[in-house]
């Protein structure tokens, strides 16, 4: 490949002047950040900054027309509802995959459309929203960017949100950081990743699209670094920085990660992309002042099959401690995550494999569960994740976006689409050496209220229990199940037929599953979502599935409804556990201490309200299983516009 620093446009711009606060360290220099923090003046600034906050609100912000909430869009007015762009037809992630273009809506109310928004996840107050971008942790406050339309519910004028929090919990909306006004970003401004460098100096990557519908890598960077709101963010002068290169298709060249130094101190980021339409690539740069960038000859990885490789993330994990890592660091006790989300698929894969820091090659672990044919950060609904290192309790974070799975209409109807994740803790479980574990940033147990245990239920072969716990709609749930005996386990499994080893409704009944918790359920059970294991014998021995049904989710005939799941492994005596987060219209399911998760949005229509109950159910024919849970009701989060903005 082409040296990639040759820019091949020629392009007026807005001149914004170089800032003597971007002072890049030399590349040999990896001091520790200065640990001064001017308290004083970190004051002066806030002050200053919330005076900011009042004059930068947009008073020329457009208003989509959107039909009334409740109003059952009729097929012949279909086509007056403004749908474009929502984001296929320019080469990025669309709302809807598959699209629900063209289908009739719902007749929901408002009053449904107010239940569907969570109540702890983070969102816009408005709008739509998708990948989150450059999170980060600066003078007491956790920054999330987040690519956002601020004038509709579907994807289109892509600009970054921005909003800040002491606990990555309850949130305050600032100002947008960056808007699309530059030719080298006036078709959006794209995903990105910060880095902060060891003076202090934070560093913003991202992709711009062009006027052109080139996709081009832009560098950015507050203003100031003493405000710890990082309110003003300034454009490089000499943008964009890298150009795709020789080889590589313009529209398919995005989302630079965060940077990571080498033993000769050279700074180096990845930019995702695909060679001959088929192999998903990780193409490498080298830069030592962040302005100037070299393709290296050979890319981090490749993997054949997997097709244009969006959102790469690529972080070191410990292997002996749960404590996370800086992106620049190496050992012999640490292993190298990388992610990469399909766009062909629209799913997060990861593998655990060895970083070469001589070659600047990356190797997975194992061959046949590589980046995109191997483990999904997710398996529900999930897409863009992101992590950065948290400096200020030494831990990595995991972001990740979560899309609608209502129709367009309804999105356009309710004013807005898509929520985060919890953020998660991401460790390497040292049980399996497989796999990455992810846990809820402990930040979410403060919402706990009041909570409620059952012990020792018995939960016989084929019978319903339900957990009488009051309201069911914001709920933690922790729970452990045990099989009867290992001995009638055995014995069960003698008989038992070769599975596929693939999730199925939770109405199939099989000699060892499923059993679980059906979560939005109403009392007739017209409408539930079970979250469930089912054993299997596989290669004659025992497996575990670990699955969500939403097929009978909803009775709304235009919301997808998916069954989603994967083997989960379950070591010798082990019990079978989940988290499970219920916030409205997302559910969030952890196994096994977070060895796979799933995440789901559900749509009740007769389930929501003070009619969502929660049930312990096992449809096995021949396995009886005791349950363990505790139920805490959750807070609210506290997420609303900066004061005084
Ligand atoms: N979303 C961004 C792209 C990225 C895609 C555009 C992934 O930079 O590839 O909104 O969802």
């Amino acid at each position: 490949m082409d040296d990639a620093t040759s820019k091949s446009f020629d392009h007026p711009y807005t001149v914004l002047g170089e800032d003597p606060s971007l002072v890049i360290p030399p590349a040999e220099s990896r001091q520790r950040p200065t640990k001064v923090y001017f308290w004083i003046l970190t004051s002066t600034v806030f002050l200053l900054s919330l005076a900011g906050l009042i004059v930068r609100e947009n008073p020329n912000r457009a208003e989509n027309s959107i039909p009334a909430a409740g109003t059952a869009i009729p097929e012949s007015s279909q086509d007056n509802v403004r749908f474009l762009p929502v984001g296929e037809a320019e080469g990025v992630s669309a709302k809807s995959y598959p699209s629900t273009r063209g289908r009739l809506s719902f007749n929901w109310t408002a009053a449904d459309f107010a239940w569907q928004r969570t109540s702890y996840h983070f969102q816009p107050e408005k709008n739509w929203m998708n990948d989150p971008d450059g999170p980060l942790f600066h003078l007491g406050w956790y920054h999330l960017f987040y690519q956002y339309n601020p004038d509709s519910a579907i994807w289109g004028n892509i600009t970054w949100g921005h909003a800040v929090s002491r606990d990555m919990i309850h949130w305050l909306y600032l100002p947008l950081a960056m808007v699309p006004d530059h030719w080298y970003d006036i078709d959006g401004v794209w995903t990105g990743s910060a880095t902060i460098l060891p003076n202090g100096t934070i560093i913003v990557l991202y992709t711009g699209d062009t006027n052109e519908a080139v996709q081009v890598q832009n560098l950015a960077y507050p203003s100031n670094l003493s405000d710890p709101l990082l309110l003003d963010w300034v454009k490089y002068s000499d943008n964009p920085v890298i150009t795709p290169p020789t080889g590589i298709e313009t529209d398919e060249f995005r989302d630079p990660t965060t940077a990571w130094t080498g033993p000769n101190g050279t700074w180096y980021v990845l930019v995702g992309s695909r060679l001959n339409t088929t192999i998903g690539v990780a193409l490498v740069y080298e830069t030592l002042d962040f302005k100037n960038y070299t393709l290296l000859d050979h890319p981090l990885h490749t993997v054949d099959g997997t097709g244009m490789w969006e959102c790469i993330d690529f972080y070191p994990i410990s292997t002996n401690s749960s404590v996370g890592l800086d992106n620049s660091a190496t050992g012999p006790e640490v292993k190298h995550v990388l992610k990469a989300s399909l766009d062909n698929l629209k799913l997060d894969y990861y593998a655990i494999g060895t970083y070469d820091e001589g070659n600047v090659t990356w190797t997975p672990d194992d061959p046949e569960m590589d980046v995109g044919i191997g483990l999904q950060v997710d398996y529900g609904r999930y897409y863009a994740s992101k992590t950065f290192y948290d400096q200020n309790k030494g831990r990595r974070i995991l972001w990740g976006w979560v899309n609608e799975t209502d129709a367009d209409y309804d999105d356009l109807a309710k004013g807005w689409a898509s929520v985060q994740t919890i953020p998660r803790v991401v460790t390497y479980d040292s049980l399996t050496g497989t796999n990455i574990l992810q846990w809820p940033v402990e930040e979410i147990e403060s919402l706990r209220l009041n909570s409620t245990e059952f012990e020792d239920v018995f939960v016989e072969a084929g019978s319903l229990v339900p957990l009488d716990i009051g309201n069911a709609t914001q709920l933690d749930i922790s729970v452990e199940f045990e099989i009867e005996s290992t001995q009638a386990l055995e014995e069960s499994m003698l008989g038992e037929t070769e599975s596929q080893l693939e999730c199925s409704v939770a109405d199939n009944r099989t000699t060892l599953g499923p059993f679980g918790l059906a979560v939005l359920a109403d009392e007739s059970l017209s409408e539930l979502t079970p979250i469930f294991f089912r054993l299997a014998k596989s290669n004659g021995s025992l497996k575990t599935l670990f699955c969500v049904d939403e097929t009978r989710s909803s009775k709304a005939t235009e919301v997808f409804k998916e069954i989603y799941g994967t083997v989960v492994p379950v070591l010798d005596g082990e019990k079978f556990t989940m988290r499970i987060l219920v916030d409205h219209s997302i559910v969030e399911s952890f196994a096994q201490a977070g060895r796979r998760v799933i995440t789901s949005r559900v749509y009740p229509t007769e389930a929501i309200f003070d009619k969502a109950k929660l049930f312990l159910f096992n449809n096995a024919t021949d396995l009886n299983v005791t349950a363990a849970i505790k139920i805490w009701q959750m807070n609210s989060a506290d997420i609303h516009p900066f004061p005084l903005y």
